[in-house]
């Protein structure tokens, strides 16, 4: 049975194999965390004992942290359970890998808490963003920016549509079907509007440390699924 976290934020981490990096998360999560906020970890039938490894750590070092095993999901329906078992006001979405620091998370919150915005993205395309990644993924993941304007016009006011470091109103994932493949929820949130405010502030996005991406063939092909699949949506139901 599901239990109620009744917190004020709940912090989304989809997780495949990252026993390596739970540690050195849960440390900086530790240093940034406040209190009523907590911490959900979707893991998805992980074999290198991720989640035992958060639960653990988590007990050790005091994090409210609740850890559900999906079984196997991509990431972007994992985050969808997650949503289900969040209970704060403030859900925020981001990965194990330490790409996306706890440091932000503050300024994430403070957008939805003290200035009202609906989403608040952790931007890797805004002034003042540090992108440490190869100069291919770089290439690859501005194409793919580019192919999400083409398709959806809408969005070309919002500098990063596929990030992965996001928080938002609880209400504005309230009564949406969210049906994602792979790797790109927050687009989908954004297609399936209902939110008026967007804020996107400036982040470092590391290089990984430990670990390996998860992103291969199969993704890509996903992500194209994905879009054309949200084209028919944008098409037959928004416009
Ligand atoms: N639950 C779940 N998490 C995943 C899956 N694939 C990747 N992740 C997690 O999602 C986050 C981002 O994945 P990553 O491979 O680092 O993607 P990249 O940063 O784009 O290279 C990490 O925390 C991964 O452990 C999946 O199939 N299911
Ligand atoms: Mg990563």
């Amino acid at each position: 049975m599901k239990s109620a976290c009744y917190k004020s934020v709940s912090i989304i981490i989809p997780t495949l194999n990252e026993k390596d990096n739970i540690k050195p998360l849960f440390l900086e999560l530790k240093r940034y965390i406040r209190s009523k906020w907590n911490v959900i970890i979707v893991d998805s039938n992980s074999m290198d004992g991720t989640r035992e490894e958060a639960q653990k750590v988590g007990i050790l070092m005091g994090i409210p942290v609740k850890v559900i095993n999906t079984g196997k999901l991509d990431l972007g329906n994992s985050v969808v359970k997650g949503f289900g078992y969040a209970k704060g006001k403030i859900l925020v979405v981001m990965d194990a890998d330490l790409q996306h620091h706890p440091k932000f998370l503050q300024q994430l919150v403070n957008g939805i808490e003290k200035l009202n915005f609906d989403i608040v993205i952790a931007s890797r395309f805004v002034r003042g963003s540090v992108v440490e990644f190869s100069a291919i993924r770089k290439i690859k993941s501005i194409g793919l920016r580019y192919i999400i304007y083409l398709l959806f016009p809408k969005l070309f006011r919002i500098k990063d549509p596929a990030a992965g470091f996001f928080a938002l109103k609880r209400g504005v994932i309230k009564g949406i079907a969210l049906k994602p493949i792979g790797f790109k929820i927050l687009l989908e949130i954004l297609i399936k509007r209902r939110y008026k405010r967007v804020l996107e502030i400036p982040f470092v996005f590391k290089e990984r440390v430990k670990g390996e991406t998860k992103v291969n063939k199969k993704q890509i092909i996903k992500i194209i699924k994905h879009l054309l699949n949200l084209f028919m949506y944008n098409y037959f139901y928004v416009s």
